[in-house]
């Protein structure tokens, strides 16, 4: 096949749409298109079975690593690293059926396009998903990829805990996903990442595809304010140590602060637990986390900082104590130009309007591009709705997404990429 063959590929969008679905089923929310498969549950285990059978269903070489990641590789002969693609396949526990599934699928859907053309490429294709992606479950998120790239030693990941006790390790071998591959993981040639954006952009904007530039610094803690536990009716007012109002009072800082900094600041307080968590007791404690993110470096330190004097002069004006544990921190990610550049020109190519954007969301390809040229591929969110059952993506832009990485991947898979 010549390079105008190669060119002319398109993917099989009837046969994609039917993987999302089937994958969407497992772990699906009831009255909603969205699914629920919070990390190493038993959903994860059975999304996790079902893609793995696509893997091998393909003929690809399958591997599992110590942390649960999943690569499958094209057969090739010769010693060139692949061009990689790939996303997770855990959820929120709001999720939708496209966060990260879409990436996931639509890898396999570029591999199984490729082989069915009987084109030969210089480097093979190879899909993945890869491990606790959301951290929601198990902080940080990104994890998987994270020790993928040798950023966390797989010893320090087994041991993390979860939010509701349990352990990273302990859940692996429950599920049967403790694997033996190596780690940190095979370097790949480039890696390339197809997500929903997650937001508003690409719509209000009227742009179908996104060549994403990088991504936004992350900072998660989890903060525990200590105060006393007392009868709600018979202590005064004067005399509460009261750690729920310390917790209320730094979510409404957080939202200030965001809106002070100005865009792309933000800042959420997404999980707070009181004890004893009675109508009518003063709380002992309260625990809340505190997700502030920017694209400047510079001013994510800023809001850390001016966040943690916040909390430690409203604490002590109450008469309680702070306990801060960080629970994700990631600097802000470019991503290789020459990367964007094939994206941008695939998208082009294939007659579709493509803007440059950052991204607000996470993503395993921020840990891929520590080790090799990285970018990824957006399409639109309806409503920049995400992290909500409710998420939709037309299947005229999935399929225009999924075509981009499919001209992307065999660009990159020529020697020498062409752009
Ligand atoms: O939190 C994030 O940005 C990603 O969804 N893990
Ligand atoms: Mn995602
Ligand atoms: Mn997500």
């Amino acid at each position: 096949m010549t390079e105008a063959d190669s060119a002319a590929l398109r993917i099989d969008m009837t046969r994609l749409g039917d993987k999302l679905a089937e994958l969407a089923s497992i772990g699906a929310i009831e009255g909603t298109e969205g699914c629920a498969r919070l990390a190493l549950t038993d959903e994860d285990r059975d999304g996790r079975n079902l893609v793995v059978t696509y893997m091998r269903d393909l003929g690809l070489d399958v591997s599992i690593d110590g942390i649960g990641n999943v690569i499958a590789v094209m057969a090739h002969d010769g010693p060139e690293a692949p061009v990689m693609t790939g996303s997770h396949i855990d959820t929120v526990r709001t999720g939708g059926r496209y966060d990260g599934n879409l990436g996931v699928l639509a890898g396999l859907e570029v591999i199984e396009t490729v082989i069915g053309s009987g084109i030969t490429l210089d480097r093979p294709l190879a899909v993945g998903f890869f491990t606790d992606e959301e951290g929601a479950r198990f902080p940080p998120d990104m994890l998987g990829s994270l020790v993928y790239v040798g950023g966390m030693a797989l010893e320090d990941a087994l041991e993390i805990e979860g939010i509701d006790g349990a352990i990273v390790g302990d859940e692996l071998t429950r599920i049967g996903y403790a694997g033996s591959a190596p780690l940190p993981g095979p370097v790949p040639h480039a890696f390339v990442e197809l997500h929903i954006e997650q937001g508003p952009v690409l719509e209000v904007e009227d742009i179908t595809i996104g060549a994403v530039t990088g991504v936004q610094g992350i900072s998660w803690q989890q903060v525990t304010i200590t105060g006393q536990s007392n009868h709600a009716g018979t202590t005064p007012m004067s005399l509460r140590r009261d750690p729920g109002f310390v917790a209320a009072a730094c979510a409404t800082f957080v939202r200030e602060l965001a809106l002070e900094l100005g865009h792309p600041q933000v800042g959420t307080v997404g999980r707070v637990e009181f004890a004893p968590n009675l109508v009518n007791v003063v709380p002992a404690s309260a625990t809340f986390t505190v997700d502030l993110r920017n694209t400047d470096e510079a001013v994510l330190v800023e809001a850390e900082q001016r966040f943690a004097a916040f909390v430690a002069k409203a604490a002590e004006a109450e008469g309680c104590t702070v306990e801060t544990e960080t629970l994700a921190r990631f600097e802000p990610v470019t991503f290789a130009p020459e990367v964007v550049d094939i994206v941008e020109s695939a998208a082009n190519d294939l007659g579709h309007s493509v803007m440059r954007l950052p991204s607000g969301a996470g993503h395993d390809a921020q840990m891929m591009a520590r080790v090799c040229p990285t970018a990824m591929v957006f399409t639109q969110s309806r409503d920049g709705l995400s992290h909500n059952a409710a998420e939709y993506t037309s299947p005229a832009d999935l399929e225009a997404g999924a075509n981009v990485l499919l001209q992307t991947m065999i660009r990159l898979s020529q020697n020498p990429a062409s752009v």
